[in-house]
């Protein structure tokens, strides 16, 4: 009810609105509109209260809750159903547990932090409480599990857009999962499959963005290859109101990664691939590469159309890689 209260204020920001119209419209007494209207103001909303005319929504914090993330959210299927949580231990480890339950095809799962965080092969994902987007999103592809690599490269086209759109900071791709900025990782992606005959039962896709990070808030392990978007935007004097709003770039992520949805389902695989590789820093570098241990260097050329990436490498062989089982590195650096 907490959060209905908010919407109508949402709409109606820098109105006033009654006590009693809100009790009227929500059905609940003007008592419990008024405790409402206290908790919201815990949580960091800006409200001016007049006994004569009501109560007026005047700012909004870095918030994460459903109210923030369904208003004007302009994807149809991604966010119908949201989960969100203050901390969890993984969201895609909730998004996995309400999948095998049979959630919506589209349904998103987001928290303000998590515990145990997981990147891929076993390894964590740093997420501090208010700092980042940390989010997870059950899809029933129809594509073949083979295909599943190119739901991954998608969803970092998604991501490298809503950045665009959001902050104006251009941001690139590290193969297979990492999105890069000032060639540092300021996102990345876990997708993870159950499969069942030859086809997808259900896809979760998390994806975690580093936001409003300051230098103090990585690990000392973190602070030379992770970069957040508000320190690239300080260094870079694009910080216009100050504040970065993570519900806003969760918005634009949903709608854009609705729309490589759309394009996957219809086959049009080739549209992905072509942004990616626009958006790629990794192809015609030279890096290395480690496979079951052993190192091996050569300029990545392309990627096929299933989103392996082909490596012409130095002893002659070309290999294509998926990602999962190899590491790839740069020879200059992180990229
Ligand atoms: C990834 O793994 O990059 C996938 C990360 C996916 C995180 C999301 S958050 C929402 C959802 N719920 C989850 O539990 N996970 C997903 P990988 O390529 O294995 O990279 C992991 C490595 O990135 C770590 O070993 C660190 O070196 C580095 N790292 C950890 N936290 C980071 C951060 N916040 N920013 C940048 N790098 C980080």
């Amino acid at each position: 009810m907490k959060y209905k209260v908010l919407e109508v204020l949402m709409s109606n920001i820098g109105e006033y609105i009654s006590g009693e119209a809100l009790s009227e419209k929500l059905g609940v007494s003007r008592t419990m509109i008024w405790k409402h209207i206290n908790d919201l103001k815990r949580e960091g909303y800006v409200l001016n209260s007049s006994s004569k005319k009501g109560y007026m929504l005047m700012s909004i914090p870095d918030a994460i809750n459903t109210c923030e993330i369904m208003h004007g959210l302009e994807s149809g299927l991604f966010g119908k159903s949201v989960y969100c949580f203050e901390e969890i231990d993984s969201t895609n480890n909730y998004a996995k547990k309400i999948a095998y339950e049979g959630c919506d095809d589209g349904t998103v799962v987001v928290a303000d932090r998590q515990l145990s965080g997981r990147g891929r092969l076993g390894r964590s994902w740093d997420s501090p409480s208010g700092k980042g987007i940390f989010m997870s999103l059950v899809m029933h592809p129809k594509i073949p599990p083979e295909d599943m690599q190119l739901v991954t490269l998608g969803a970092s086209v998604a991501v490298v857009k809503a950045i665009k759109e959001v902050t104006g900071i251009s941001a690139g791709i590290k193969w297979p999962n990492d999105v890069v900025i000032d060639g540092r990782k300021v996102c990345g992606i876990l997708t993870e499959m159950a499969s069942e005959q030859e086809r997808i039962s259900f896809l979760v896709v998390g994806i975690g963005i580093n936001v409003n990070h300051e230098d103090e808030d990585f690990h000392d392990e973190l602070k030379d290859k992770a970069i957040s978007l508000r320190q690239h935007a300080l260094k870079n004097n694009m910080l216009g109101e100050g504040i970065l709003r993570r519900s806003s770039i969760i918005k634009s992520v949903l709608r854009n990664l609705e729309s490589v949805y759309e394009h996957l389902n219809a086959g049009n695989k080739s549209i992905i691939i072509d942004e990616w590789k626009n958006l790629s820093v990794t192809l015609g570098k030279d890096i290395r590469i480690e496979i079951k241990g052993t190192l091996h260097e050569g300029t990545a050329r392309d990627i096929t159309n299933d989103g392996r990436l082909i490596v012409d490498c130095r002893d002659n062989v070309t290999r294509e890689l998926l990602s999962g089982e190899i590491s790839v590195r740069g020879m200059l650096g992180y990229i």
